[in-house]
């Protein structure tokens, strides 16, 4: 049984974990062989550049994205996974926030669930208990559609710290122990720039809970914010941000330039390892 804290331990130093979104392209209707086949080269990819877990979404949890039904979301990822478990055993991860696709994910081979809804909605912290894998409790304010409309804080850190408290209350009560609990504060999830960046430079403070932090930087609107570059100009802020973030003490950082992201965590644990 796949737990955080081994993880985390047996790897040492911080953990890359890949991003690898399945959104069929438009010309295939549901045959989907090119999108599994190259989800899997991608996974692959990922894995030799160093990641150690792959982050499996099939819905897009960007602002205004149009949702997806379970058997639209079932189709795009558990092939994937069945496919990537039948491979490697390497840790997956599945972006979700439906118990349904909790179960099936898990059932093919996933190893931990990542919910930017941190398992609020009906039915999902029940299932999450019931799997006994580890999951990562992400923040968010407000939802999806709506959350970048005017996110507002009276203390953005005191908030995110009173939202997990609650978050580890709820998954205590239903019987997730806290060894398998991932704390993320969730960047851009219902913040704006000074949001973000005051995050960032307080990450620190929420390894109080002694739960493993998870930070998704890569490629965010803030780094637009802040250069005036595309999504596609991102990669250097962005790994400049999962090294400031690791610094700051996050464990497993969720990107999409694994490589670039693995070199930059090298010299910092070359460095480190002089300091032990
Ligand atoms: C370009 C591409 C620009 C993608 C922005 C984005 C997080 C997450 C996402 C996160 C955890 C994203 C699923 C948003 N972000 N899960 N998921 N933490 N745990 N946007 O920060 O990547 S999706």
């Amino acid at each position: 049984m796949l737990d955080i804290s081994s993880l985390i331990a047996e790897h040492k130093n911080p953990q890359i974990m890949g991003v690898l979104n399945i959104t069929p392209d438009s010309f295939s209707d549901g045959g989907c062989f090119t999108t599994k086949s190259e989800a899997i080269r991608q996974a692959e990819l990922m894995t030799r550049q160093g990641a150690s877990i792959i982050d499996i979404g099939g819905e897009s949890t960007r602002p205004g994205a149009t949702p997806v039904s379970i058997d639209e979301e079932l189709h795009r990822v558990i092939p994937v996974i069945e496919a990537i478990r039948s491979k490697s055993n390497m840790v997956i991860s599945i972006d979700t926030s439906k118990p349904e696709v909790m179960k099936q994910a898990v059932g093919a081979g996933a190893d931990i669930i990542n919910d930017v809804f941190a398992l609020r909605q009906p039915g999902a912290l029940e299932m999450a208990a019931s799997l006994k894998v580890p999951v990562c409790l992400m923040h968010m304010q407000s939802t999806p559609e709506t959350m970048q409309h005017n996110p507002r804080y009276s203390n953005v850190i005191d908030e995110v710290k009173a939202f997990f408290e609650e978050r580890i209350n709820a998954c205590e009560k239903a019987d997730i122990e806290k060894s398998k609990i991932i704390l993320d504060p969730g960047f851009g999830f219902g913040k704006k720039l000074e949001h973000n960046l005051s995050l960032l430079a307080n990450l620190e403070t929420f390894k109080s809970y002694g739960c493993p932090l998870l930070v998704g930087l890569s490629r965010k609107s803030m780094f637009g914010d802040l250069l005036g570059k595309s999504v596609n100009e991102r990669a250097l802020a962005s790994v400049t941000a999962a090294l400031l973030a690791v610094i700051n003490g996050a464990s497993i950082v969720r990107v999409h330039d694994v490589q670039e992201t693995f070199d930059a965590l090298k010299i910092y644990n070359a460095a480190q390892s002089l300091n032990l």
